[in-house]
């Protein structure tokens, strides 16, 4: 059926004819009407029509490029919506696509074309990325068991500055008898650094001088409730020193094995890292330097990747303040709205 626009027929526009032919609209030359005076020319008309048509090209554009970039075009426009700002902010695409589809099944959503509203599928985001993250607050299982903790990472992640915020608030303020191992023999500066840390903090410091060495000073301080434990960071090629720690903890199950990664990192370059790191067992995830990002997808979703939970997030150098023991609440206002310091203000 043909139906003109607004009239019910063809209509004169100047040189052009504008149909509406079920759905579609369709301009092109207007037929000659033999015995009709020839209407004016209506250009503000062919001008907006010429507009909207440019306009619904741009629109079919964008659309199309947004839609390359997601999981899949199957969801709902919400879903789509919070899936670009997930991947905005360093989720993985595969992680991404997999949120959608537990959102869907726990708002009970089958089709692209159900309704679920803004507010409802931001709630349902949450609530699965919070079901998906696990943390495990602090150092230490058992209330009152003995800890040994060390901690284990890549160079410059932030261990060492970690370890004496660690030492702080598990050491000195729970008053139990601890200790200060270093194992960092490689550069000078570095144990010098953690012995000036335990004589600010009032703790006995003592160096291992190889990875071998610490297990005789582990038996040596078998008496202490509380004993940190910084080690170097290995190089990404040197598998020789990822082969020496992971032998050095080995015969220690007593040592719960934190690892420190910077949260600076992108997903990728942290799955790198746990490819190797992962070679020392680590039981629970530290993040570091949060407080210089805002983008913290990534490294939320290497925690889920990793399957591990984190235990404490520093966000920034200040010794002992700038550390934070994980929580679920914590990390959503984190990852909707703002840095650790600011989120937990
Ligand atoms: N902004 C910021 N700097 C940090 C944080 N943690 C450590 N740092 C700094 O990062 C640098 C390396 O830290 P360090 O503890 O020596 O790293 P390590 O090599 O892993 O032992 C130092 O300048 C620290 O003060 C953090 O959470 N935020
Ligand atoms: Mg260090």
């Amino acid at each position: 059926m043909e139906a003109g626009l607004n009239t019910g027929g063809n209509r004169q526009l100047g040189p052009y004819a504008v149909t509406v032919e079920s759905e579609s609209i369709s301009a092109g030359p207007a037929p000659e009407a033999p015995g009709l005076v020839q209407a004016p020319r209506l250009e503000p008309e062919q001008a907006g029509l010429e507009a909207l048509q440019s306009e619904i090209g741009r629109l079919s554009v964008l659309v199309r490029s947004l839609a390359s970039h997601l999981p899949s075009f199957s969801y709902m426009p919400e879903l789509q919506m919070a899936a670009a700002q997930l991947e905005a902010s360093g989720f993985p695409q595969a992680l991404v696509g997999e949120v959608l589809e537990r959102v869907e099944r726990r708002l009970g959503l089958r089709q692209s074309q159900d309704q679920a509203g803004e507010v409802r599928v931001r709630r349902g985001i949450a609530a699965e990325l919070e079901s998906m993250l696990a943390v495990s607050p602090g150092p230490g299982g058992a209330a009152g068991g003995r800890r040994v903790i060390a901690l284990v990472g890549p160079p410059g992640a932030g261990k060492t500055t970690t370890l004496a915020k660690l030492a702080m608030r598990y050491g000195v303020s729970s008053r139990a008898p601890s200790v200060i191992l270093s194992t960092d023999c490689y550069r000078v500066a570095a144990a010098e650094q953690l012995r000036a840390y335990a004589a600010i903090l009032g703790l006995p410091f003592a160096l291992a001088e190889t990875p071998g060495s610490l297990s005789r000073l582990l038996v040596e301080q078998r008496h202490k409730e509380v004993v940190f434990i910084d080690t170097p960071g290995c190089g990404p090629n040197d598998q020789d020193c990822f082969e020496e720690w992971s032998r050095a903890f080995a015969g220690h199950p007593e040592v719960e094995i934190h690892l420190v990664l910077p949260a600076t990192a992108r997903y990728e370059d942290l799955m790198r890292a746990w490819r190797r790191w992962s070679q020392l067992q680590p039981v629970k995830l530290i993040f570091t330097h949060t407080d210089e990002t805002t983008f913290h997808g990534g490294w939320m979703g290497f925690a889920i990747s990793a399957g591990l939970p984190i235990s404490c997030l520093s966000f920034g150098q200040r010794v002992p303040e700038d550390l934070e023991v994980a929580s679920k609440p914590l990390l959503m206002r984190m990852l909707f709205g703002s840095t650790a310091r600011a989120a937990n203000a």
